[in-house]
């Protein structure tokens, strides 16, 4: 892949002309190193002289963070799955409401780990919610509003799991099986083939660096070609 995205200055001219604000999400599996690569990621977007706004689902709102608590924590281990839907939307709402949407309409970047593709890998792949039920909400909530570019971070499950089960006790969701996890996996990328002109999918099972050229070749290539063609 070329990753000569150094010599191109484009971020920082983007970022401070009058174009609208740039919405960045990152995705994957357990342990895909998301959170990994969006610290990089807003390193070297402020190294550039964009200064993102940064946050993820489920969260990103005092609110919404107390929807997080409720979906993750292990004691709800038999909430419906039409509870776990509509509690990952209502977080959705208050997040895009008071957060995600007037950073963008300030023209701001916002880099977010985690959207409405999980939701369509987890409660779709994983739980399996019908897609329509899922569309449903995601019609009402965002009204239209989607990423401008999705990275996707994928995985073997067994090597995320590994990588995840290091750090901390289980939560809710990484109590499911691998057959789960599979489902999710197979969910991201048919997301990934549907939606090629938003989804960059990158292989996550390579050294943290190479993941991160990977990543930032991406958004030089995908969001300075949207830019430039305004
Ligand atoms: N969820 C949902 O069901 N529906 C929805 O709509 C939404 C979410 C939005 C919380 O997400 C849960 O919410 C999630 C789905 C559900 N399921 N769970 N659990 P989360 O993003 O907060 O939690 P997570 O997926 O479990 O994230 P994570 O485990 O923190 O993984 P990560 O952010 O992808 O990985 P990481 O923390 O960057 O890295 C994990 C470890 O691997 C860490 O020790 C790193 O140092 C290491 N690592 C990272 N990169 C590498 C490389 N390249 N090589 C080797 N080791 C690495």
């Amino acid at each position: 892949m070329n990753t000569d995205w150094r010599s191109d200055d484009g971020l920082l001219s983007a970022q401070s002309g009058a174009h609208p604000g740039r919405f960045i999400t990152l995705e994957g599996g357990e342990g895909a190193g998301k959170t990994t690569q969006l610290r990089r990621l807003v390193a070297w977007l402020q190294e550039q002289g964009v200064d993102p706004l940064v946050t993820r689902e489920p969260g990103g709102t005092a609110a919404a963070e107390r929807m997080r608590g409720l979906l993750l924590d292990s004691a709800n281990v038999g909430l419906s799955i039409d509870a776990e839907l509509l509690l990952v939307f209502a977080a959705r709402a208050d997040h895009l409401a008071r957060c995600i949407e007037p950073a963008l309409a300030a023209g701001r970047w916002v880099v977010c780990d985690r959207f409405t593709d999980a939701t369509y890998a987890y409660q779709g792949g994983g739980r399996g919610l019908e897609r329509s039920r899922i569309e449903v909400l995601e019609r009402f909530v965002q009204r239209g509003l989607q990423p401008d570019l999705t990275l996707l971070l994928d995985l073997p499950v067994a090597q995320g799991l590994a990588r995840a089960r290091q750090r901390s006790s289980p939560d809710r969701f990484e109590a499911e099986d691998l057959a789960f996890f599979e489902r999710v996996r197979t969910a991201y990328r048919e997301i990934a083939e549907r939606s090629a002109d938003r989804v960059c999918l990158i292989r996550a099972d390579q050294t943290e660096e190479a993941v991160a050229a990977e990543v930032k070749a991406c958004v030089a290539r995908r969001l300075l070609a949207g830019v430039l063609s305004r």
